[in-house]
């Protein structure tokens, strides 16, 4: 029996890496249901994601922001939106140690601003809705060598990205507790795959890699993350969109637990492979380089909850999925051109300028 039936969907940042992994996935799958995909088309958004569902007939495009209070209003007055999948938001910690502003405008008040949209016209409607934030394990902090995050785990942010995630995620719980708004949220680990823009580890490796340049592994690499293929993910948000419990958390993650250098190490050797160079070669590239400031340890997920009470479990392993990754990548050197423009050379300079090589 699921928890919720969509009927009008309001996809906010639907033209970033999951939005659009996500629209792929369901607006093909559920051709009742109409998508609205709210997006400003920051340097991260990108319609090319995106061509293979933009004639569908369920599906329609709105460039705007979600801090614009009159436009998101406008848009459920238009569209009467069921349920709001909300994805819109900065996400490059990098980036928002660089301009931690932008990170609280987007994420807070973005966040505040559809909240409110969506209590207003959902009050005593009676209908069957459902606000879905897509969150992230960065709100739990970093963890030593051992342990996971569940949902149990208290919120410890450390860089401006992740506290102004923690902030949207006791927003969203707020609006639950305090006007009985329906909501879900999931907190999911680091996501790879098709369509992420290439300042994220694994995008950024494989471009350097292919173009035989250095590839910047923060500190000693030795920090670890849990992996997940962005189609996974997807997946998750759909079943928990319709089965998950109103009020409830779920933590999202591939039980794919990797050093950074180890990824690193993966992705130089599918390239070696893919382009047929000798082996080893790109490794030779793996340049060490000043750590980011804050630079969280270990993230781990324990995705129990999820597996057990709706039955998700990963489709990819970290080594098919990467492989995949890898192949999508040279096969798509059209997308990434376009998208390693002019400012993506700039924002590289800033972010990478900086950091001195160190020695290992
Ligand atoms: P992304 O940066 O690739 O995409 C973000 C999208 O939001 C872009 O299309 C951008 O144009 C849009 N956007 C930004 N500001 C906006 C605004 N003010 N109004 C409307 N649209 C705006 O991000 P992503 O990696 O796809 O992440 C999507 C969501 O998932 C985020 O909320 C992120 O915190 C969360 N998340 C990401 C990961 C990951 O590994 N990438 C993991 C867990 C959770
Ligand atoms: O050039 C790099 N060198 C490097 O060593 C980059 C870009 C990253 N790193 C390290 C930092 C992290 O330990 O690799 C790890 C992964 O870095 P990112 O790809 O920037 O991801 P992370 O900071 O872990 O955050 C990601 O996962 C959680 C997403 O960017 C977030 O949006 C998501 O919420």
């Amino acid at each position: 029996m699921p928890q919720h039936t969509p009927t009008s969907v309001l996809v906010t940042g639907g033209a970033g890496f999951i939005g659009s992994n996500f629209l792929l996935r369901v607006v093909p799958r559920y051709p009742g249901v109409r998508f609205v995909n709210l997006d400003l088309l920051t340097y991260a958004g990108n319609l090319r994601n995106l061509t293979a569902i933009e004639d569908a007939p369920n599906y329609a495009f709105v460039q705007g922001d979600i801090a614009d209070g009159d436009l998101v209003h406008r848009l459920f007055d238009e569209h009467g939106f069921s349920t709001v999948v909300h994805f819109a938001a900065e996400s490059h910690v990098d980036r928002s140690i660089l301009d931690p502003l932008a990170f609280v405008r987007t994420n807070v008040l973005g966040t505040a601003t559809l909240l409110d949209a969506a209590r207003r016209h959902w009050t005593g409607a009676g209908r069957d809705v459902r606000f879905y934030h897509v969150s992230t394990d960065e709100v739990f902090g970093t963890l030593g060598d051992t342990g996971a995050f569940d949902e149990t785990t208290p919120y410890d942010p450390h860089s401006p990205y992740s506290a102004s995630k923690a902030g949207s995620d006791h927003l969203v719980r707020a609006y639950h507790d305090t006007f009985g708004l329906p909501v879900v949220i999931s907190n999911c680990s680091n996501n790879y795959g098709p369509f992420q823009f290439p300042e994220k580890l694994v995008p950024l490796m494989i471009v350097k890699a292919v173009a035989g340049e250095p590839m910047p592994v923060y500190g000693q690499g030795a920090n670890t993350r849990d992996w997940l293929h962005v189609e996974d993910h997807a997946e998750a948000i759909d079943r928990i969109l319709h089965d998950g419990r109103d009020g409830e958390t779920y933590c999202v993650g591939g039980r794919a637990e990797a050093r950074n250098i180890e990824v690193v190490e993966t992705l130089a050797d599918l390239v070696d492979e893919a382009l047929g160079r000798a082996p080893g070669t790109a490794r030779g590239l793996i340049t060490f380089v000043t750590d980011r400031p804050g630079h969280d340890w270990r993230y781990a997920i324990d995705p129990g909850k999820l597996e057990r009470e709706l039955g998700w479990t990963p489709a990819h392993s970290f080594e098919s999925g990467m492989r995949a990754t890898v192949r999508w990548y040279l096969d798509h050197e059209d997308w990434l051109a376009a998208v390693m423009d002019q400012s993506y050379r700039d924002y590289y300079d800033t972010q990478y300028g900086a950091r001195a090589a160190v020695e290992e």
